[in-house]
């Protein structure tokens, strides 16, 4: 091997180490959203749950939330932020958006109108 292949072969673990530490400690800190033109936006998918499940988000910044509902149980028709009065229906293969401002830092759960589902939003 040349130094110049080691170095690529060096370059690809360093690599593939970040992005497994990146997902293991994203699944236990929630995601964090992604700011864009001061809108904090996150896509979810709702399939026997939600993923991700816990979102990290600013106090006093507007939030957006799509949720994509993947399956057809009845279960997970509505998303519910009983903190923030949002609920919405979630029709099948559709992307449907929620958007709100909390304004206070703390921990508030969503869930499904039969609180069988569960997340977590978490404001700082
Ligand atoms: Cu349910």
């Amino acid at each position: 091997m040349t130094v110049m292949q080691l170095g690529v072969l060096f370059g690809a673990i360093v690599l593939s180490v970040l992005v497994v530490w990146f997902f293991f400690f994203s699944e236990k800190t929630g995601a964090r959203l992604v700011v864009s033109s001061g809108v904090q936006e996150a896509n979810i998918v709702v399939k026997g749950g939600y993923t991700p499940d816990v979102l990290v988000v600013k106090a006093g910044q507007p939030v957006r939330l799509n949720f994509n509902r993947q399956e057809t149980a009845s279960c997970s028709e509505m998303v519910l932020f009983p903190d923030f009065n949002k609920s919405a229906k979630l029709p099948t293969s559709e992307t449907v958006s929620l958007e709100f401002t909390p304004d206070k830092p703390g921990e508030y759960d969503f869930q499904c109108q039969m609180g069988m589902l569960h997340g977590k939003l978490i404001v700082e």
